[in-house]
């Protein structure tokens, strides 16, 4: 009897042809997201569940599926899922680190460059038909290069956006709970590890990469952003949550520092109503890793974790590695 898998998400057609082969898949192909009680509905009965950061695998979710034996995240976060339960309910946890890294790294670097130079507000002040004339300060912008990059949590992503800084002849400073090697920050345009102060106090341009967690919840919040410059810039492509985002919207829209780029929020895809508000703000709807070849890659890696863990094999992404399998009797 083929093994029974819940795909949560749409996914590419021959990825999910690919998984139809080998399982019994009830999949999600419409354009909405379930309801906790129809995930909980869709997932009785079945042995795996392949999800995004958009569904939640609770404590309780996870309790009410005895047979369950693998989740397996289309995403490298995984503050969706309950992972200590899932451990302890004998639960594999599988994500997709490192095929995303680059493309999320250019992403960085997208938002980043769009808000030092105001593209999104001068566009949409072409759009309005407000443009009558050429001005010599219209719009004038931040430069980026030259300055100083400073990047919160230093993991491969981070990295990934430390390298690109090379070109714009920029320093690089960091803050993560360990330091790089020395080979790894020499890499990283020889970025130089940092206190979180000294890190806020002297960014031209700050990017966030690092995962969501009770320890990283408003590390950004009213504090912090004060420590900045007022014409410092913020990107946030990690995840909504790390920022406080009604200190944030408070922070710009009384100029304490120049503007920011949010692909994620705290309540998403909910906003913070002041954003929309403020000219000083790129914001986009979680797309960081969104380029057909790196989506591609992500439905892959989470399919051959899926294959290894329902084929008793370890999976190659597996989160919690100390995880002793379920008694499925
Ligand atoms: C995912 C992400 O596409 O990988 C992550 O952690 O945030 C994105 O790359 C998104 O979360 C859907 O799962």
């Amino acid at each position: 009897m083929k093994a029974k898998v819940l795909v949560a998400r749409a996914t590419f057609p021959d990825v999910l042809e690919r998984l139809q082969q080998q399982f019994d898949v009830d999949s999600n192909q419409e354009d909405h997201i379930f309801s906790p009680e129809e995930l909980q509905r869709r997932m009785q009965g079945k042995d795996a569940v392949v999800v995004t950061a958009s569904e939640k695998l609770t404590a309780e979710v996870i309790a009410a599926h005895p047979q369950l034996k693998a989740i397996c995240n289309v995403a490298v976060g995984y503050n969706n899922i309950d992972v200590a339960a899932a451990t302890q309910a004998g639960v594999m946890v599988t994500n997709t680190p490192d095929v995303l890294n680059e493309t999320t790294a250019d992403y960085a670097w997208t938002l980043l460059m769009a808000n030092a130079r105001r593209v999104s507000e001068s566009e949409h002040y072409l759009r309005a038909g407000k443009w009558k004339h050429w001005r010599f300060d219209q719009f004038l912008g931040a430069d980026v290069h030259g300055t100083t990059l400073g990047i919160l949590g230093m993991g491969r992503i981070g990295q990934a956006v430390a390298r690109r800084s090379m070109g714009f002849d920029m320093q690089v400073i960091y803050h993560n709970r360990s330091h790089l090697a020395p080979e790894l920050e020499a890499r990283a345009n020889n970025a130089r590890h940092v206190s979180k102060e000294e890190l806020l106090r002297n960014a031209d341009h700050l990017v966030l990469v690092l995962p969501y967690s009770a320890e990283t919840h408003h590390i950004i919040g009213a504090a912090e952003l004060a420590l900045m410059k007022p014409t410092a810039t913020l990107v946030n492509i990690a995840r909504g949550g790390i920022v406080d985002d009604e200190a944030l919207v408070d922070a710009l829209r009384e100029g304490r520092i120049a503007s920011a780029g949010l692909d994620v929020f705290e309540n998403e895809p909910a906003l913070h109503p002041g954003f929309l508000t403020l000219p000083n703000v790129v914001l986009t709807p979680h797309i960081g890793s969104g380029s057909e070849k790196t989506r591609r890659a992500m439905a892959d890696c989470a399919s051959a974790n899926l294959v290894a863990a329902l084929s008793g094999q370890r999976p190659p992404n597996l989160v919690n590695p100390t995880v002793k399998e379920r008694n499925h009797a």
